[in-house]
């Protein structure tokens, strides 16, 4: 499959379908919903982690990349997905999480056991840069962990630290290490081999670090924000992704796409531009930052974000990989926010229409399109009452930090960040119907469910033909039929550097003979704009209202002409 051409689900399979009520997702529970995704019309499945875990980060810390998850199942039920979804023409995209594994993994329960075990240089080991009075050793540097406070954890058995980016029960792989590389090659070859069809590869971006270690200045300045800046388009990674693509890709049908973090459009073209024999395609994080706040606690606030700077950033995108390099589409994944919450107005008024407007104005741009589990029923946000009711560890670690310890952030505002931010937003229980769990279990949900499944779900979804899900099978079918949608150029109808309509986005599409217009008033007030690309010519190829009111845009309208 050329990798321009999907429209790509993800899974996450631990909140997807639990089949064996112990209130947790499983292969099984996924495999008897390839019918609904068959319906919907996407082409491709991307399954969040699903080898064997001990979950302190929900299946991004592996400890066997052979085997399935216990939780999950077995290989033979992997099997049985994967052969059910090739009958419904539905091909699988594994998550390859190489920048670490578990602590529990059986490389590092060797490298731990000693200085000199054959599996110690597997992994990032320092000695301590020093002792305090207490002796307590001091860190190699004073980089931050995204899930604790020091990526530096002490192993009292060997007097080393460990590098972990991320929870200590993740450490990072030393990919300096040519006999690690070959291991990941071997298992990709495992999984090619069982005729997956894609892998989308977890902070791909980070393998390399320098190898001086230098402190992160902006710690040294006061910040609190992780190291992954730090180790982000290290000075070997496209030297390992060419590897990787010369010894494995290069021999198989399969789209890739990298998840890289703080990378812009200039670095994107190293990993994706056609010429690179990389990636295909990169997931980058500029237009999930337009509502951070740098100076405050970054992700956690829940300040709305500015129209403006959503087109800036995702016009510039668009323009920057224009016939060079190829852009992933998504406004959500299992570490965001739902996107009728964040990017619409998900209050009863104005839920569906703006979910479809959502819709439109990302599956018209140029790239691959990716939709998340609920996004195609508009799922929302959820507002747990108290901490202890959500699970991420990023969630747990960041209360640690500013509730408990610095206090910097009062116990109910973090609830309203958490509730505005939080990754757990995307991984409540998907909401198949208004039956008790939403029909995801006959057990106690692992997490705790959002209450509105009573009015949102996949049932109502389905035999409702005016749905959101109906509105994405309408886009997916336009974008199978619609060559324009993937080749056409595209041009923001504002300034692209310095956007003034704070309310509606507009941009063309432009092939050789025709032109898409894409329209979208991201409020809830009734506008006026005249578009001098409306001629004669112009039909109505999709809209979220059942008219057209041309020059006035009705509360959240989203709607495409074609001009020929
Ligand atoms: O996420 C990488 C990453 O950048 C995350 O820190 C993400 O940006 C953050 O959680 C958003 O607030 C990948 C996976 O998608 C994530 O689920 C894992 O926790 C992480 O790597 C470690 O594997
Ligand atoms: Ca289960």
């Amino acid at each position: 499959m050329k990798f321009q051409e999907p429209v790509i689900y993800q899974i996450y399979p631990r909140s997807f379908q639990d089949s064996n009520g112990d209130g947790i997702g499983d292969l099984p529970g996924i495999t008897s919903r390839i019918p609904y995704l068959a319906q919907l019309g996407v082409d491709m499945v991307w399954l969040s982690p699903v080898y064997k875990s001990p979950n302190d980060d929900n299946g991004y810390d592996i400890s066997d990349y052979r085997q399935i998850m216990d939780e999950f199942g077995t290989l033979a039920d992997f099997d049985e997905l994967m052969a059910v979804a090739q009958e419904n023409d539905i091909k699988i995209m594994m998550d390859l999480v190489v920048n670490h594994t578990s602590d529990e993994h059986e490389w590092f329960q060797q490298a731990r056991s000693s200085r000199d075990n054959k599996f110690r240089d597997y992994y990032i080991w320092k000695d301590a840069a020093g002792y305090d009075d207490d002796g307590t050793p001091l860190p190699p540097n004073n980089w931050i962990s995204a899930f604790a406070p020091s990526a530096w954890e002490w192993d009292e058995g060997t007097e080393q630290f460990y590098l972990h980016l991320f929870s200590k029960k993740q450490p990072d792989l030393n990919w300096d290490n040519p006999t690690v590389r070959q291991e990941v090659y071997d298992i990709m070859r495992f999984w090619l081999d069982k005729g997956v069809s894609g892998f989308r590869m977890d902070v791909i971006n980070l393998i390399s670090k320098d190898p001086a270690y230098p402190n992160d200045p902006e710690v040294e300045a006061g910040g609190h924000e992780s190291a992954l800046w730090m180790a982000a388009n290290g000075p070997r990674v496209h030297e390992y992704l060419q590897e990787m693509n010369r010894e494995v890709l290069s021999k198989y049908d399969v789209v890739t796409v990298g998840e890289t973090p703080d990378v812009s459009t200039e670095d994107a073209l190293k990993y994706t531009g056609f010429d690179r024999d990389e990636l295909q395609m990169v997931f980058q994080f500029e237009h999930m930052d337009v509502d951070s706040n740098p100076e405050g606690f970054g992700k956690w606030n829940d300040e709305k974000f500015k129209l403006v700077d959503l087109k800036r950033v995702l016009s510039k995108w668009q323009n920057d990989l224009a016939g060079k390099g190829w852009n992933s589409l998504y406004w959500n994944n299992h570490d965001q926010p739902r996107a009728v919450s964040r990017f619409g107005n998900d209050s009863p008024a104005w839920r569906v229409l703006s979910a479809k407007m959502l819709a439109i104005n990302l599956h018209f741009m140029q790239g691959t399109p990716y939709i998340y589990q609920g996004e195609e029923l508009g799922m929302t946000n959820v507002f747990f009452e108290q901490v202890e009711d959500y699970d991420d560890l990023e969630i747990h670690n960041a209360w640690r930090e500013y509730v408990e310890e610095s206090k910097l952030i009062p116990p109910e505002k973090m609830l309203s960040f958490i509730s505005a931010s939080g990754r757990d937003n995307a991984r409540t229980p998907m909401q198949w119907s208004a039956e008790e769990n939403a029909g995801f279990t006959t057990g106690k949900p692992w997490l705790g469910l959002n209450p509105r499944y009573k009015e949102i779900n996949a049932e109502q979804a389905v035999a409702d033909e005016d749905s959101i899900f109906h509105f994405y099978r309408r886009l997916i079918e336009l974008r199978h039929s619609t060559p324009l949608m993937i080749t056409g150029t595209y041009e923001l109808l504002d300034n692209a550097e310095n956007p003034l309509d704070e309310e509606v986005y507009a941009y063309l599409r432009t092939g050789d003979d025709e032109s898409l217009l894409v329209i979208c008033n991201f409020t809830d007030r009734q506008l006026t704009r005249t578009f001098e690309q409306l001629d004669d010519s112009a039909e109505l190829l999709i809209s979220n209202y059942p008219d057209d009111a041309v020059e006035t845009l009705r509360p959240y309208e989203g709607k495409v002409y074609r001009i020929s």
